[in-house]
């Protein structure tokens, strides 16, 4: 028997991404990881869900055959959050831009991270926001111009490598849109791991902010540089390496910065969840009960 190839999550839906656009290797990488997953026996085809937002990365959910929402744009993490307490057993993934993730959702990606919530935020950082043409976002570097910019930026960028890990992240990782293998086995780690992971994706816009150029000369890899993936202070030095400047001499890493297998995921401190699956969970209990189970002695 053969076993599901990433055509077969293939949507009708016309894909309206720009010729050479970063989004196309996530896409692909994604499909990979998630027919890879299934033919490894690791969950079926029903148990992924995609959460996402409004912007060109997110639209990836409507060319990926598996349950899913769209939320408003930044707010691709609450649902995400909210369907893994519903049912832990599904395998939730987020896909968002960084304007939605540290703009306008900052907040979210920052509380889901510091609540260990068993997610996988996958971030399509192309440091613009592009589906509204082109204007600064909390990442994109110093000098910028666009429309919203038109003197060019100067405020300092956030690193959402550093901010993640500060704020609890027990997965973290960067990888480069056009190294779809790479990304693709990343994900796949990103998905298995219980807890929250951020795969934030060096994502050229090649319309409004084309980097493909800079990140081809200036990635390297972590794993062959002696990293050492538990040590989380090893994790922040890597990540403050780059400051997500377009700097002629930076180099940028790539791969998992940190993992954590220690720490408790958010949904195993409910008693609730813990009973599975909300569909599964008791029916008609006295509410007396249910809020003795909350109760402070
Ligand atoms: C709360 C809110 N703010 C702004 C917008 C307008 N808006 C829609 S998509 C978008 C840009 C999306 O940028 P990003 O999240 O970085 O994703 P990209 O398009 O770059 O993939 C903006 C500003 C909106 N729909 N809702
Ligand atoms: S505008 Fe940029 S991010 Fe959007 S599809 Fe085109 S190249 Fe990709």
């Amino acid at each position: 028997m053969c076993g599901m190839t990433p055509n077969d999550l293939n949507t009708p839906a016309p894909i309206t991404w720009c010729p050479g656009c970063g989004n196309f290797g996530i896409l692909t990488a994604s499909k990979m990881a998630i027919a890879e997953l299934i033919n490894e026996g690791f969950a079926q085809r029903k148990d992924f869900v995609i959460t996402t937002d409004i912007g060109c990365g997110a639209k990836i959910y409507d060319y990926i055959d598996v349950n899913g929402l769209y939320g408003l744009h930044g707010r691709a993490i609450p649902p995400a959050v909210g369907i893994k307490l519903a049912n832990p057993e599904l395998k939730v993934i987020a896909y968002g831009g960084d304007g939605g993730f540290l703009n306008e959702g900052i907040a979210h990606l920052l509380h889901a991270a510091r609540y260990n919530s068993d997610i996988t935020v996958v971030l399509h950082n192309n440091q613009v926001f592009a589906l509204t043409t082109g204007q600064a976002t909390a990442t994109t570097e110093k000098g910028f111009k666009g429309k919203s910019t038109p003197l060019g930026t100067f405020e300092e960028p956030l690193n959402p490598i550093a901010l993640t890990l500060e704020a609890g992240a027990t997965f973290v990782a960067r990888e480069f849109a056009y190294d779809v293998v790479h990304l693709k086995e990343t994900l796949k780690a990103a998905i298995k791991h219980k807890g929250f992971s951020l795969v934030e994706v060096l994502q050229p816009c090649v319309s409004f902010h084309d980097t493909t150029q800079y990140f081809r000369e200036h990635v390297y890899r972590l794993e062959e540089d002696g990293h050492d993936v538990h040590d989380y202070w090893a994790a922040l030095r890597r990540a403050r390496e780059w400051n997500y400047e377009l700097d002629p001499d930076a180099r940028v890493p790539t791969g998992i910065f940190y993992v954590n297998e220690d720490k408790m995921p958010y949904e195993e401190g409910w008693p609730s969840v813990r009973k599975g699956p909300f569909w599964k969970r008791e029916r008609n209990r006295d509410w007396k009960e249910i809020v003795s189970q909350y109760r402070v002695e």
